[in-house]
Protein backbone atom coordinates (compact mmCIF):
# COMPACT_ATOMS: atom_id res chain seq x y z
CA UNK A 1 0.00 0.00 0.00
CA UNK A 2 1.81 3.48 -0.68
CA UNK A 3 1.89 5.86 1.73
CA UNK A 4 1.53 9.48 1.82
CA UNK A 5 5.18 11.30 1.17
CA UNK A 6 3.81 13.37 4.36
CA UNK A 7 2.30 11.72 6.97
CA UNK A 8 2.61 8.31 6.13
CA UNK A 9 -0.73 7.53 6.39
CA UNK A 10 -2.74 5.58 3.42
CA UNK A 11 -2.15 7.28 0.05
CA UNK A 12 -4.91 8.21 -2.33
CA UNK A 13 -3.63 10.18 -5.17
CA UNK A 14 0.19 9.78 -6.65
CA UNK A 15 1.44 12.82 -8.15
CA UNK A 16 4.01 12.42 -10.79
CA UNK A 17 5.41 15.64 -12.05
CA UNK A 18 6.56 16.02 -7.57
CA UNK A 19 6.76 12.30 -7.19
CA UNK A 20 4.77 12.10 -4.18
CA UNK A 21 2.08 10.40 -2.70
CA UNK A 22 -0.52 12.01 -0.62
CA UNK A 23 -3.29 11.32 1.74
CA UNK A 24 -6.52 12.44 1.73
CA UNK A 25 -5.60 15.03 3.69
CA UNK A 26 -2.54 15.87 1.94
CA UNK A 27 -4.30 16.24 -1.10
CA UNK A 28 -6.76 18.86 -0.18
CA UNK A 29 -3.90 20.90 1.20
CA UNK A 30 -1.62 20.39 -1.83
CA UNK A 31 -4.54 21.85 -4.15
CA UNK A 32 -5.45 24.80 -1.58
CA UNK A 33 -2.03 25.72 -1.78
CA UNK A 34 -1.58 25.70 -5.49
CA UNK A 35 -4.05 27.80 -5.61
CA UNK A 36 -2.51 30.19 -3.16
CA UNK A 37 0.58 30.07 -4.92
CA UNK A 38 -1.22 31.03 -8.00
CA UNK A 39 -3.05 34.02 -6.17
CA UNK A 40 0.01 35.35 -5.20
CA UNK A 41 2.41 34.64 -8.01
CA UNK A 42 -0.21 36.65 -9.88
CA UNK A 43 -1.62 38.91 -7.95
CA UNK A 44 -4.83 38.05 -8.27
CA UNK A 45 -6.65 39.35 -5.36
CA UNK A 46 -5.40 41.43 -2.36
CA UNK A 47 -6.42 42.23 0.85
CA UNK A 48 -9.86 44.60 0.77
CA UNK A 49 -10.91 43.01 -2.58
CA UNK A 50 -14.46 41.76 -3.52
CA UNK A 51 -14.44 38.57 -5.59
CA UNK A 52 -17.61 36.66 -7.23
CA UNK A 53 -16.91 33.45 -7.69
CA UNK A 54 -19.15 32.08 -9.94
CA UNK A 55 -20.15 28.53 -9.51
CA UNK A 56 -22.37 26.53 -11.42
CA UNK A 57 -22.60 23.17 -9.57
CA UNK A 58 -19.67 21.04 -11.67
CA UNK A 59 -16.05 20.21 -9.87
CA UNK A 60 -14.10 22.92 -10.99
CA UNK A 61 -16.29 25.73 -9.34
CA UNK A 62 -16.83 23.68 -6.38
CA UNK A 63 -13.22 23.43 -6.18
CA UNK A 64 -13.04 27.35 -6.71
CA UNK A 65 -15.86 28.15 -3.89
CA UNK A 66 -13.77 25.73 -1.33
CA UNK A 67 -10.16 27.19 -2.20
CA UNK A 68 -11.37 30.87 -2.47
CA UNK A 69 -13.04 30.92 1.15
CA UNK A 70 -10.27 29.25 2.35
CA UNK A 71 -8.07 32.41 0.77
CA UNK A 72 -10.70 34.82 2.05
CA UNK A 73 -9.33 34.28 5.99
CA UNK A 74 -5.88 34.53 5.07
CA UNK A 75 -6.14 37.54 2.49
CA UNK A 76 -9.12 39.24 3.74
CA UNK A 77 -11.21 40.01 0.93
CA UNK A 78 -14.77 39.64 0.69
CA UNK A 79 -16.06 36.77 -1.03
CA UNK A 80 -19.83 36.40 -2.58
CA UNK A 81 -20.62 33.06 -4.82
CA UNK A 82 -22.94 33.68 -8.21
CA UNK A 83 -25.20 30.91 -9.55
CA UNK A 84 -26.91 31.37 -12.55
CA UNK A 85 -29.92 29.42 -13.38
CA UNK A 86 -30.18 28.31 -16.65
CA UNK A 87 -32.98 26.73 -17.08
CA UNK A 88 -31.68 23.52 -18.50
CA UNK A 89 -34.68 21.45 -17.05
CA UNK A 90 -33.17 18.85 -14.05
CA UNK A 91 -29.65 19.41 -14.74
CA UNK A 92 -30.24 22.78 -13.67
CA UNK A 93 -32.45 22.30 -10.84
CA UNK A 94 -29.81 19.51 -8.99
CA UNK A 95 -27.01 22.20 -10.10
CA UNK A 96 -28.88 24.80 -7.99
CA UNK A 97 -29.42 22.83 -5.00
CA UNK A 98 -26.02 21.81 -5.11
CA UNK A 99 -24.52 24.89 -4.71
CA UNK A 100 -27.38 26.28 -2.45
CA UNK A 101 -25.81 23.27 0.08
CA UNK A 102 -22.35 24.20 -1.15
CA UNK A 103 -22.47 27.68 0.48
CA UNK A 104 -24.25 26.62 3.12
CA UNK A 105 -21.14 24.24 4.30
CA UNK A 106 -18.59 26.98 3.22
CA UNK A 107 -20.64 29.85 4.78
CA UNK A 108 -20.32 31.80 1.73
CA UNK A 109 -22.92 34.21 0.62
CA UNK A 110 -24.77 33.42 -2.38
CA UNK A 111 -26.50 35.13 -5.25
CA UNK A 112 -28.41 33.42 -7.56
CA UNK A 113 -29.60 34.98 -10.85
CA UNK A 114 -32.51 32.64 -12.56
CA UNK A 115 -32.66 33.72 -16.51
CA UNK A 116 -36.39 32.11 -17.05
CA UNK A 117 -37.75 34.07 -14.65
CA UNK A 118 -35.98 37.39 -14.51
CA UNK A 119 -36.02 37.56 -18.69
CA UNK A 120 -38.56 35.47 -20.00
CA UNK A 121 -36.42 32.90 -21.28
CA UNK A 122 -34.05 29.75 -21.06
CA UNK A 123 -31.28 28.78 -22.98
CA UNK A 124 -33.09 25.83 -24.49
CA UNK A 125 -35.38 28.10 -25.76
CA UNK A 126 -33.15 31.04 -26.90
CA UNK A 127 -31.28 28.38 -28.68
CA UNK A 128 -33.70 26.93 -30.19
CA UNK A 129 -35.59 30.45 -31.19
CA UNK A 130 -32.23 31.62 -32.52
CA UNK A 131 -30.94 28.39 -34.32
CA UNK A 132 -27.86 29.21 -32.73
CA UNK A 133 -25.70 26.03 -30.87
CA UNK A 134 -26.85 26.26 -27.07
CA UNK A 135 -23.73 26.59 -25.50
CA UNK A 136 -22.89 29.63 -27.42
CA UNK A 137 -25.88 31.42 -26.27
CA UNK A 138 -25.46 30.03 -22.76
CA UNK A 139 -21.71 31.86 -22.94
CA UNK A 140 -22.90 35.16 -24.04
CA UNK A 141 -25.61 34.82 -21.25
CA UNK A 142 -23.16 33.65 -18.55
CA UNK A 143 -21.04 36.11 -19.54
CA UNK A 144 -22.80 38.73 -19.56
CA UNK A 145 -24.60 38.61 -16.40
CA UNK A 146 -20.88 37.72 -14.57
CA UNK A 147 -20.23 41.25 -16.11
CA UNK A 148 -22.92 43.09 -14.69
CA UNK A 149 -23.03 41.37 -10.99
CA UNK A 150 -19.37 42.55 -10.83
CA UNK A 151 -19.17 46.07 -12.66
CA UNK A 152 -22.21 46.71 -9.95
CA UNK A 153 -20.65 45.04 -7.13
CA UNK A 154 -16.94 46.91 -8.18
CA UNK A 155 -16.09 43.40 -7.98
CA UNK A 156 -13.30 40.91 -9.60
CA UNK A 157 -14.86 37.87 -11.24
CA UNK A 158 -13.18 34.89 -10.64
CA UNK A 159 -14.05 31.55 -12.66
CA UNK A 160 -12.85 27.86 -11.55
CA UNK A 161 -11.22 27.37 -15.64
CA UNK A 162 -8.73 24.78 -14.66
CA UNK A 163 -5.49 23.76 -16.46
CA UNK A 164 -6.79 22.05 -19.25
CA UNK A 165 -9.70 24.11 -19.84
CA UNK A 166 -7.17 26.81 -20.64
CA UNK A 167 -4.91 24.80 -22.52
CA UNK A 168 -7.95 23.94 -24.97
CA UNK A 169 -9.33 27.05 -25.37
CA UNK A 170 -5.08 28.45 -26.49
CA UNK A 171 -4.84 25.40 -29.00
CA UNK A 172 -7.89 26.25 -30.37
CA UNK A 173 -7.64 29.92 -30.81
CA UNK A 174 -4.20 29.23 -32.16
CA UNK A 175 -5.43 26.60 -34.82
CA UNK A 176 -8.28 29.50 -35.92
CA UNK A 177 -5.62 32.30 -35.74
CA UNK A 178 -7.28 34.21 -32.74
CA UNK A 179 -4.98 36.22 -31.08
CA UNK A 180 -7.56 38.28 -29.51
CA UNK A 181 -9.05 35.08 -28.14
CA UNK A 182 -5.10 33.82 -27.21
CA UNK A 183 -4.55 37.34 -25.07
CA UNK A 184 -7.18 36.69 -22.75
CA UNK A 185 -6.37 33.29 -21.85
CA UNK A 186 -4.16 34.87 -18.85
CA UNK A 187 -4.28 34.42 -15.44
CA UNK A 188 -5.78 37.84 -15.05
CA UNK A 189 -7.49 39.69 -17.32
CA UNK A 190 -7.97 44.18 -16.44
CA UNK A 191 -11.57 44.96 -16.32
CA UNK A 192 -12.03 48.72 -18.00
CA UNK A 193 -13.82 51.28 -15.54
CA UNK A 194 -17.42 50.97 -15.59
CA UNK A 195 -17.63 48.50 -18.60
CA UNK A 196 -15.98 45.73 -17.89
CA UNK A 197 -14.91 43.54 -13.76
CA UNK A 198 -11.53 42.29 -14.05
CA UNK A 199 -11.58 38.77 -14.20
CA UNK A 200 -9.27 35.85 -12.71
CA UNK A 201 -8.51 32.61 -12.67
CA UNK A 202 -7.35 31.15 -9.57
CA UNK A 203 -7.57 26.92 -10.94
CA UNK A 204 -5.03 28.10 -13.59
CA UNK A 205 -2.59 25.80 -12.62
CA UNK A 206 -4.91 23.21 -11.10
CA UNK A 207 -5.50 20.00 -13.45
CA UNK A 208 -8.74 18.96 -14.46
CA UNK A 209 -8.15 15.58 -12.20
CA UNK A 210 -6.68 17.42 -9.35
CA UNK A 211 -9.77 19.53 -9.07
CA UNK A 212 -12.42 16.11 -9.39
CA UNK A 213 -9.93 14.65 -6.46
CA UNK A 214 -9.84 17.51 -4.18
CA UNK A 215 -13.77 17.81 -3.91
CA UNK A 216 -13.80 14.00 -3.64
CA UNK A 217 -10.89 14.23 -0.88
CA UNK A 218 -13.03 17.49 0.78
CA UNK A 219 -16.89 15.61 0.74
CA UNK A 220 -17.85 18.48 -1.06
CA UNK A 221 -21.15 18.35 -2.79
CA UNK A 222 -21.11 18.47 -6.83
CA UNK A 223 -23.20 17.70 -9.94
CA UNK A 224 -22.16 14.64 -11.23
CA UNK A 225 -23.76 14.60 -14.53
CA UNK A 226 -23.14 16.69 -17.24
CA UNK A 227 -25.25 19.60 -18.73
CA UNK A 228 -26.93 17.59 -21.83
CA UNK A 229 -25.32 20.07 -23.98
CA UNK A 230 -21.39 19.11 -23.18
CA UNK A 231 -19.90 17.87 -26.35
CA UNK A 232 -17.18 15.56 -25.88
CA UNK A 233 -16.07 15.66 -29.75
CA UNK A 234 -15.61 19.35 -29.68
CA UNK A 235 -11.91 20.31 -30.26
CA UNK A 236 -10.97 21.51 -27.09
CA UNK A 237 -11.87 18.23 -25.58
CA UNK A 238 -9.54 16.33 -27.97
CA UNK A 239 -6.61 18.60 -27.60
CA UNK A 240 -7.57 18.49 -23.66
CA UNK A 241 -6.85 14.42 -24.39
CA UNK A 242 -3.99 15.15 -26.63
CA UNK A 243 -1.70 16.95 -24.14
CA UNK A 244 -3.25 14.32 -21.11
CA UNK A 245 -1.64 11.73 -23.15
CA UNK A 246 2.06 13.80 -23.50
CA UNK A 247 2.00 14.30 -19.87
CA UNK A 248 2.21 10.60 -19.06
CA UNK A 249 5.30 10.67 -20.82
CA UNK A 250 6.16 14.06 -19.90
CA UNK A 251 5.17 14.81 -16.09
CA UNK A 252 4.66 18.90 -15.53
CA UNK A 253 4.90 19.71 -19.61
CA UNK A 254 1.45 21.10 -19.33
CA UNK A 255 2.57 23.18 -16.14
CA UNK A 256 5.48 24.46 -18.60
CA UNK A 257 2.93 25.48 -21.30
CA UNK A 258 0.61 27.25 -19.20
CA UNK A 259 3.56 29.33 -17.51
CA UNK A 260 4.19 30.46 -20.83
CA UNK A 261 0.92 31.17 -21.58
CA UNK A 262 0.93 33.45 -18.22
CA UNK A 263 3.85 35.42 -19.04
CA UNK A 264 3.93 35.73 -23.17
CA UNK A 265 0.20 36.09 -23.97
CA UNK A 266 -0.22 38.80 -22.29
CA UNK A 267 2.18 41.08 -24.88
CA UNK A 268 -1.02 39.94 -27.04
CA UNK A 269 -3.49 42.21 -25.31
CA UNK A 270 -4.76 44.99 -27.19
CA UNK A 271 -5.24 48.26 -24.92
CA UNK A 272 -8.08 49.98 -25.89
CA UNK A 273 -9.93 51.68 -27.71
CA UNK A 274 -12.93 50.77 -25.93
CA UNK A 275 -16.71 51.15 -26.27
CA UNK A 276 -19.81 51.19 -24.49
CA UNK A 277 -22.78 49.23 -25.86
CA UNK A 278 -25.48 51.92 -26.93
CA UNK A 279 -28.28 49.77 -25.49
CA UNK A 280 -26.70 48.51 -22.16
CA UNK A 281 -23.45 50.93 -21.43
CA UNK A 282 -20.81 47.89 -20.99
CA UNK A 283 -18.28 46.71 -23.01
CA UNK A 284 -18.59 45.93 -26.40
CA UNK A 285 -16.57 45.62 -29.72
CA UNK A 286 -18.99 47.30 -32.03
CA UNK A 287 -22.03 49.17 -31.21
CA UNK A 288 -24.55 46.99 -29.83
CA UNK A 289 -22.99 44.21 -27.52
CA UNK A 290 -22.97 40.59 -28.11
CA UNK A 291 -26.13 40.26 -25.40
CA UNK A 292 -27.94 42.73 -27.03
CA UNK A 293 -27.71 42.16 -30.10
CA UNK A 294 -28.44 38.00 -29.30
CA UNK A 295 -31.73 39.15 -27.00
CA UNK A 296 -32.67 41.45 -29.57
CA UNK A 297 -32.87 38.99 -32.19
CA UNK A 298 -34.68 36.77 -29.63
CA UNK A 299 -37.08 39.32 -28.30
CA UNK A 300 -37.69 42.27 -30.48
CA UNK A 301 -35.48 43.96 -27.75
CA UNK A 302 -32.19 44.28 -26.80
CA UNK A 303 -32.17 43.43 -22.71
CA UNK A 304 -29.03 44.41 -21.44
CA UNK A 305 -30.49 47.17 -19.65
CA UNK A 306 -32.87 44.68 -18.24
CA UNK A 307 -30.19 42.36 -16.88
CA UNK A 308 -28.57 45.18 -15.05
CA UNK A 309 -31.57 46.76 -13.94
CA UNK A 310 -32.31 42.82 -12.39
CA UNK A 311 -28.72 42.82 -11.36
CA UNK A 312 -29.14 45.93 -8.98
CA UNK A 313 -32.48 45.08 -7.64
CA UNK A 314 -31.04 41.86 -6.85
CA UNK A 315 -27.97 43.49 -4.79
CA UNK A 316 -30.33 45.53 -3.43
CA UNK A 317 -32.38 42.62 -1.50
CA UNK A 318 -28.91 41.44 -0.57
CA UNK A 319 -28.35 44.49 1.59
CA UNK A 320 -31.57 44.53 2.75
CA UNK A 321 -31.53 40.71 3.35
S1 LIG B 1 -23.77 24.79 -19.24
FE1 LIG B 1 -24.03 26.08 -21.00
FE2 LIG B 1 -21.94 24.51 -20.52
FE3 LIG B 1 -24.37 23.42 -20.86
S2 LIG B 1 -25.18 24.81 -22.40
FE4 LIG B 1 -23.05 24.45 -22.96
S3 LIG B 1 -22.04 26.18 -22.00
S4 LIG B 1 -22.46 22.69 -21.76
S5 LIG B 1 -20.10 24.96 -19.39
ZN1 LIG C 1 -0.70 12.74 4.65
ZN1 LIG D 1 -25.46 45.82 -24.53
Amino acid sequence: MAKCSICGDKAIAYVPYQRRYYCRRHYAEFVESKVARTVERYRLIRRGDRVVAAVSGGKDSVTLLSTLSILRERIGFELVALHIDLGIGEYSSSSRRIVEELARMLDAELIVYDVGKTLGFTIPSASRLTRRPACSVCGAVKRYIYNSVGVELDAKVATGHNADDIIGFAMKNFIMGDLEGLSKLTPIVPGVEGLAAPRIRPLYSVYEKESFLYVLSKGLPYIHRDCPYARFTSLEFQFKEFFNKLEESRPSIKLGFLNSIARRFKALVREGPYYACSECGLLSSSSTCTFCRLTRRLTGKPLGRRVRLSVKELLDERIKG
